[in-house]
């Protein structure tokens, strides 16, 4: 197996298990080198914590850049998760160019809405920006909410394929290249990724758990990348991604009131055991 190296572009929420905290130990529990470009410091995620600090770091990715490129620093991918400013939208993609090796991937989570809204910071002249970004990237990993946003369409919480069919030409219409596209409901009681890959279409379904919790997004995407980084194909990397985070979100239901993250620290195991077989 030969030992890859990636660089992942999201925040630091001191607290509430997401972006960095996250894709810091998953990608590394899949046996690759994960550095990291924090876009902001919080001292929380945004989702349920009140008076949250919020430190910017886009001035200093120019900079971080520029010493990477002196020092000759190239990554075999780069994954892009919450990022703190539109500007920075300009940095990734400076970063894209001169840091990734020749076919290096460019893996995008468009991280910024979910459940039929916008976090809070994120506007239209963000959803513009990253219009642009997904259209650069080897993969994107938007949830639905996001290709809604990503595509101007009306967001549905009551859907069939056809919709699912219409916003995947959209996204490759636009310029898109390959689509996971996760949180796909066909049927009650059962949930599931559609890997949109070379123009085919596949699905992972799987059961949907009643608890849901916040930063499975973070987790599933980090999963993702780990997996397919370290050779899994697209398909596998998303049914891996998946089957992880279920067992994340099992493990939190056991837990009374761990409502702001999911457990994804006891179940890692399971992980590596996965991208392993
Ligand atoms: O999980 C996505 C995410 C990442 N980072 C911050 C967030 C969120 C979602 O709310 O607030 C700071």
């Amino acid at each position: 197996m030969s030992y890859k190296k990636i660089l992942t572009i999201q925040d630091i929420s001191c607290v509430g298990q997401c972006s960095l905290t996250v894709a810091l130990p998953v990608i590394s529990a899949c046996g690759i080198e994960t550095c990291v470009l924090p876009s902001a410091v919080l001292s929380t995620h945004t989702a349920g914590f009140k008076g949250y600090t919020f430190r910017d770091l886009t001035e200093d990715m120019p900079k971080i850049n520029e010493h990477w490129a002196k020092e000759n620093i190239k990554f075999d991918a780069i994954y892009t998760g919450y990022l703190g400013s539109t500007k920075q939208i300009d940095y990734v993609k400076d970063i894209f160019k001169s840091a990734l090796k020749d076919c290096g991937k460019k893996i995008v989570d468009p991280a910024m809405a979910d459940g039929g809204n916008l976090y809070p910071g994120f506007d239209q002249e963000f959803v513009e920006a990253m219009k642009t970004l997904c259209t650069e990237a080897d993969y994107i990993i938007p949830n639905i909410t996001e290709a809604c946003f990503l595509t101007d369409t009306e967001y549905k919480t009551v859907y069939d394929k056809d919709y699912i069919d219409e916003i995947l030409s959209k996204l490759t219409d636009m310029g898109c290249k390959n689509i996971i596209f996760t949180g796909i409901s066909y049927r009650e009681g059962y949930t599931g990724v559609v890997v949109f890959e070379n123009n085919q279409y596949s699905y992972y379904e799987h059961q949907l758990l009643p608890n849901s919790c916040h930063g499975t997004g973070d987790i599933y995407a980090s999963a993702f990348v780990g997996a397919f980084l370290r050779g899994k194909t697209a398909f596998e990397a998303a049914k891996i991604a998946a089957d992880y985070s279920l067992e994340c979100i099992k493990a939190t239901a056991e837990e009374e009131n761990h409502w702001y993250g999911a457990k994804f620290e006891p179940v890692l195991y399971k992980l590596i055991e996965m991208v392993n077989n």
